[in-house]
């Protein structure tokens, strides 16, 4: 060829140990494979991301938009899908890593701009995308070697993978869809190209490996949403099944340092802000309200969730005898010391006007154990764990 080598090219030391010609001859590191696995991990990621997404908008949504409290089961799916899905990547990422690893010594190492730029993008995508993953297993496992901040740390790692992603898939389409359909010899450079001279694994064989991985993931750990699966999901961090009154517990009161404010006969269950008539009443006086039953379920951003038939107050029968608007929305507090995380939860317009969110009394027929929030917690269709206040001090109505 004529054209003028490029200054990436001109060097050219002896190639030596990885850098060899054929210094990884197994066929599992083919373009096929790694496409087959890329497309995966794209949809898994996809998936993971918008739904991560839609819970980041729940829980500080922009003035556009409110989450509303139908249909119930919602978040539940959502989020489960969330945890699943990126689950699911796990083994799918470690297989892809291991695919495409022989590049890391592609020869030469730099061959153009465009090239290095591609590379680049690598670190954000591979850093990314395992950052990602090791916190959120972390998270759900409530095992937290860090000592920055989950949520916003793992918000914005989520865009830097998102964005270094799409430059990944633009700069390797053109690649997958060749090794693919099959009009390219399907082989990395090196590699023993004739699948059946190489006695080791195939690549079927491999594929299986990973999809089977993910899969076996998948069902070790979904049983802590889909009771189903509770009895076989060994790896699931919560047990639907297990807590005081059939339900689990993320934070006690003890944990919370709430026990005495809430064990308290001078406890009262305020509600102010926007209203006519400010009220202060006891918890006798709440249960002498009209009470609504509901089947209602405690979906955590971790994944887990478990239902449960809950009695109490509709939220809206409250600030309506406080004289508050139709049209109100208003912040739960708690017993906590304000800004502990979780101490305080919004409830929007929509939810308010539908009569199961409720500030609820009892759980499953008895009066609700303290580590679910007795004396009075707030439990709502379609919202998430986090927002599901307990030990209920205070209601402001804006
Ligand atoms: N006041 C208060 N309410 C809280 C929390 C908290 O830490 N403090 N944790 C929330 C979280 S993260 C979840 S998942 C649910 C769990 O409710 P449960 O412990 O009754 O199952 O409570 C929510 N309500
Ligand atoms: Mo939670």
């Amino acid at each position: 060829m004529s054209r003028a080598p490029s200054p990436f090219e001109r060097v050219t030391p002896p190639r030596v140990g990885p850098f060899r010609e054929g210094a990884f001859p197994s066929p599992l590191h083919s373009v096929r494979v790694a496409s087959i696995l890329g497309i995966s991990l794209g949809v898994t990621f996809t998936v993971c991301f918008l739904t991560g997404f839609l819970s980041h908008l729940i829980q500080h949504p922009p003035s556009y938009f409110e989450w509303p409290a139908r249909p119930g089961w919602l978040y539940r799916v959502s989020q489960g899908v969330h945890v699943t899905t990126g689950i699911a990547s796990i083994p799918l990422l470690l297989a892809k890593l291991w695919t495409v690893y022989p590049r890391f010594w592609t020869w030469p190492p730099l061959r153009s701009a465009a090239h290095v730029i591609e590379r680049l993008a690598l670190l954000p995508l591979v850093g990314g995308s395992l950052f990602l993953l090791f916190t959120g297993v972390g998270s759900i496992s409530r095992w937290f070697p860090w000592d920055f901040s989950f949520p916003p740390a793992h918000y914005a790692a989520a865009w830097i993978t998102i964005g270094a992603l799409i430059v990944h898939v633009g700069a390797k389409v053109g690649a997958a869809r060749l090794a693919l359909s099959g009009r390219s010899p399907d082989a990395t450079s090196g590699a023993v190209a004739d699948e059946r001279a190489w006695g080791g694994l195939s690549r079927r064989g491999f594929l299986g490996v990973a999809f089977g991985g993910a899969a076996a993931l998948v069902v070790a750990t979904v049983g802590q949403t889909l009771r189903p699966f509770a009895a076989i999901s060994v790896l699931a961090p919560r047990d639907p099944r297990v807590g005081p009154q059939g339900l689990p517990v993320n934070k006690t009161a003890s944990s919370a340092g709430v026990v005495d404010a809430a064990m308290s006969a001078s406890w009262r269950l305020i509600v102010v802000g926007n209203v006519t008539t400010p009220l202060s009443l006891s918890l006798d006086e709440v249960r002498a309200m009209a009470q609504r039953d509901a089947d209602l379920v405690i979906a955590c951003v971790d994944g887990w969730s478990a239902a449960g038939r809950w009695r109490g107050v509709p939220l809206r029968d409250l600030i309506a005898l406080a004289g508050a608007p139709a049209s109100a929305s208003a912040t739960v507090m708690s017993l906590q010391r304000p800004g502990a995380a979780f101490a305080s939860s919004e409830v929007n317009a929509g939810q308010i006007l539908d009569p199961d969110t409720m500030l609820a009394l009892e759980l499953n027929g008895a009066p609700l154990h303290i580590d679910h929030g007795f004396p009075v917690r707030l439990i709502g269709p379609n919202r998430p764990g986090v927002q599901q206040t307990k030990w209920v001090a205070s209601v402001v109505v804006t």
